[in-house]
């Protein structure tokens, strides 16, 4: 129920201007509405550059991108963003309050809203530990949180806007082994008919997905399942045993 959005890269390549080889080349991938599509791969295989072409960060040089079938190139860019709730690799917040910072994109959530939203993003305990909660003044670029805080207030800014396409660029790195795991369960609950497609390094974060696509060298180097791609992809078995 509720508005979603399908994700479809066809034969997708793209290049930095300048640059002599593309930072994606030729991807193919569905993304389905209720579904976690993961991608993972090593530094610098091309997932920051995949993702950030569904905002339309960049143009792609040849292939398509289509949002519930239709090019983004042919969608108005405040149409196609505001389906999007994009969680950078390295997310900026912003001085200020808890609450203020989460609102970010959503000035008219309500204080309820903002909960719920650290609720999901399993930032709720931290905050409520502080003397003031979501009216906690947060320093510049919030040097009086951890990696881990800055991460999880990052997607409850996301989430506070209930966007049809999620898009989390590592956003589980700082967090140990079981918050990532509550939180990408929470997620699982409250985000219904979304489409998530998740960026992660480490195994334990993508193994749950629907879907996997393995990026290697800007190249698609497999799609399945943990299970399928643990059989027969030799790129997977190397970042599982590494
Ligand atoms: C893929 C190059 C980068 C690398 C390739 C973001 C960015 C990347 N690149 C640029 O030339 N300019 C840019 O602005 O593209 O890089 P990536 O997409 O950042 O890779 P990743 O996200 O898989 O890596 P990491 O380290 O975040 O896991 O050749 O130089
Ligand atoms: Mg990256």
């Amino acid at each position: 129920t509720g508005a979603h959005a399908e994700v479809e890269f066809k034969n997708v390549t793209f290049r930095y201007a300048g640059a002599e080889k593309a930072a994606v080349e030729d991807i193919s991938f569905l993304a389905k509405p209720g579904e976690t599509t993961a991608i993972i791969g090593s530094t610098g295989a091309g997932k920051t550059s995949l993702v950030q072409l569904i905002p339309r960060f960049y143009d792609i040089e040849s292939g398509s991108i289509l949002v519930n079938g239709i090019d983004i190139r042919e969608m108005k860019q405040h149409t196609l963003r505001e389906k999007i709730g994009y969680v950078p690799q390295k997310a900026s917040l912003f001085s200020g309050t808890i609450a203020e910072n989460v609102r970010f994109g959503a000035k008219d959530a309500t204080d309820q809203e903002v909960m719920d939203a650290l609720q999901t993003a399993q930032a709720i305990d931290f905050v409520n530990e502080k003397e003031d909660g979501i009216n906690t003044y947060i320093e510049q670029a919030g040097s009086n949180l951890s990696g881990g805080q800055k991460q999880r207030l990052a997607i409850a800014r996301a989430l506070v806007r209930k966007p049809e396409i999620y898009i989390f660029d590592d956003s589980f790195s700082a967090l140990d082994y079981k918050t990532d795991a509550k939180l990408r369960s929470a997620l699982k609950e409250e985000t219904g008919n979304s489409t998530i497609i998740l960026v992660a390094q480490r195994v334990n974060t993508v193994m749950d997905a629907d879907r996997i696509i393995v990026l290697n060298e800007g190249k698609l180097a497999g799609i399945g399942t943990h299970e399928e791609l643990l059989k027969d992809n030799t790129i997977y078995q190397e970042i599982v045993e590494s």
